[in-house]
């Protein structure tokens, strides 16, 4: 039996897939299947950490960080969980995985040979601990960084001149500016780490007992990457800090097979000692491959704790406003992706319902009770710093409500957050005919037809709960038998699993279609009012209720 394991450490849990994927011997083809799916979630299966949606509590809310010492103890008791739901370990063939991207894991000199040497009597994390510099990781929802953004773009000939180069404008999450603060405010630790990795190429070395090298696809996540040469750009980890190609793995091709898993999973968990360990990815990366998009024309909405927008790029091509990324795309060293992130996801939906005390049920009857266009009420949903547009100081702004009008909130959160990644992804120039939809609330059908209707597109809801899982699964079973010469494509290696069932499609109503762009135009006009001192937005208001 040839089973593929994909692992997913996000932000609120680490999750994994079991993917049978076999060869049809007379009919040509193959065949695969999801023998398994788990999940643990980090704050109610490890209290002891003490964390809020995965991050750990700071009194300052641009900082936030979590654990690698959660992240391994999570990781041991996931397969602990396997092996007791009956999964034969050991048939493992390669694992891939997927991680929550831009957070950064800093280990002492010495420790990559010490993961390969570690006790198999012992636990992962008590282990681990000894060999981090830094306690903790910080992680993609931290914005604490605004100096050193302006101070490495400034070294790099501005903003514009580092997208160019690295696919990105520097941002407050990015590895880099994140590596520079570091150094800057405690040099001496900075000195005594021996390596960074991002917690993707962090659990990759876990399991592999050694450094596992960086993708393309999470490398861009840095600022750090010459995306063209595929490499690290001397001059930006110059402007970043110093010696700090030394401290940095490779970057390796995303279908690598690193090596073997350390003797310490084959003792404990009866993984075969020829297991293969490919190298890790982000986690918006893995997705694109687990909705399969490994071609150019549509486009793919994660409703995760952020939600993200992103699509196959052919063609390098750069946000010029300067809030779109590019990142590699795990099909090849020439392709690529691009993704735009706005953090208050689920988050922001979560703080509604909560502030309204409704179950999601009670959130889903409150979008189906009020009006599309919602009369003209607009709620700009950022309850935390937003990532796009840029907004550091935290508050949700609404215009048009008044008092009593509660379940209008339900309403505005969702049609904001619509309208606001419509506005802001029209750079990638994609006509967006059907769009994939992932990530937890897209099982809410009241959600995609908002969707639907505001892209004026098909909108399909992935089959599979955990396309960042999935996708990690299939690239490991593309890169394990990539390694023994078969060629295997890739739209052959996505196809069927990740295709949706056409009788799930949520269609957009023609009659709604322009409403929803006239909200569009409504919400911009809010948003410029409050970030750039637009004109008060009651003019446009009294034309989107008049029209
Ligand atoms: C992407 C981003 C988020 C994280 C979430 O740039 O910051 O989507 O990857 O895990």
């Amino acid at each position: 039996m040839s089973l593929y394991l994909g692992l997913d450490s996000s932000t609120q849990s680490l999750s994994a897939i079991v993917l049978k994927a076999e060869p049809l011997v007379d009919a040509g083809g193959y065949t695969r299947e999801i023998l398994h799916e788990v999940s643990l979630n980090f704050d109610q299966e490890f209290p002891q950490y003490g964390t809020q949606s995965g991050v750990l509590a700071n009194d300052d809310p641009s900082v936030v960080h979590s654990s690698p010492l959660l992240w391994v103890e999570a990781l041991e008791a996931l397969l602990l969980r396997l092996k007791a739901d009956g999964v034969d370990l050991g048939q493992i063939k390669a694992i891939a995985g997927s991680g929550q991207q831009h957070g950064s894991v800093y280990l002492k000199d010495g420790a990559l040979k010490a993961l390969g040497n570690l006790n198999s009597s012992e636990p992962l994390a008590s282990q681990i601990q000894p060999l981090l510099s830094r306690p903790t990781a910080p992680i993609w929802m931290d914005s604490s960084t605004h100096e050193e953004c302006s101070e490495i773009a400034e070294k790099m000939g501005g903003e514009q001149a580092l997208a160019n180069l690295t696919g990105s404008r520097a941002f407050e999450r990015f590895t880099g500016p994140q590596i520079r603060k570091f150094y800057k405010t405690e040099p001496d630790t900075y000195e005594a780490t021996g390596r960074i990795h991002l917690v993707s190429s962090f659990m990759a070395s876990v399991l592999l007992g050694g450094d596992a090298s960086i993708d393309p696809g999470d490398g861009a996540g840095m600022n750090l990457m010459d995306l063209s040469e595929v490499d690290w750009s001397e001059a930006a980890l110059e402007a970043t800090a110093p010696n700090l190609r030394s401290k940095l793995p490779n970057i390796q091709a995303s279908s690598t097979v690193l090596g073997t898993i350390s003797s310490y999973f084959q003792d404990r968990f009866g993984f075969s000692s020829d297991t293969s360990i490919v190298c890790w990815s982000g986690d918006n990366p893995c997705s694109l491959i687990g909705v399969g998009l490994v071609e150019a024309g549509h486009i793919a909405i994660s409703l995760g704790t952020s939600d993200t927008l992103f699509g196959f790029m052919p063609q390098l091509r750069v946000d010029s406003n300067g809030e779109g990324h590019v990142f590699g795309s795990p099909t090849g060293n020439s392709d690529y992706m691009s993704l735009i992130c706005f953090l208050n996801g689920s988050l922001a939906r979560e703080k509604v319902r909560d502030e309204l005390q409704l179950d999601w049920d009670g959130f889903d009857q409150a979008l189906q009770s009020t009006p599309p266009g919602n009369e003209g009420r607009v709620l700009l949903p950022w309850f935390a710093p937003e990532i796009t547009p840029n907004v550091p100081d935290a508050g949700p702004k609404s215009f048009g409500f008044n008092d009593g009008d509660k379940v209008h909130k339900v309403r505005a959160v969702v049609e904001g957050q619509m309208a606001s990644m419509a506005l802001h992804s029209r750079w990638m120039d994609v006509r967006m005919e059907k769009i994939y939809a992932t990530g937890g609330a897209s099982a809410n059908k009241s959600i995609l037809q908002i969707m639907a209707n505001t892209f004026g597109a098909d909108v399909y809801p992935s089959n599979v709960g955990q396309s960042a899982a999935l996708g990690a699964a299939l690239r490991a079973w593309h890169a394990e038998v990539s390694s023994q010469g078969q060629r295997v494509s890739w739209p052959e290696i996505v196809a069927e699993i990740t295709t949706p069932n056409a009788s799930d499609c949520v269609k957009p109503q023609a009659e709604l279609v322009p409403l929803y762009r006239r909200y569009q135009e409504l919400y911009r006009a809010c948003e410029n009012h409050f970030l750039s001192g637009g004109p008060d937005p009651k003019g446009a208001q009294e034309a989107f209720l008049s029209s």
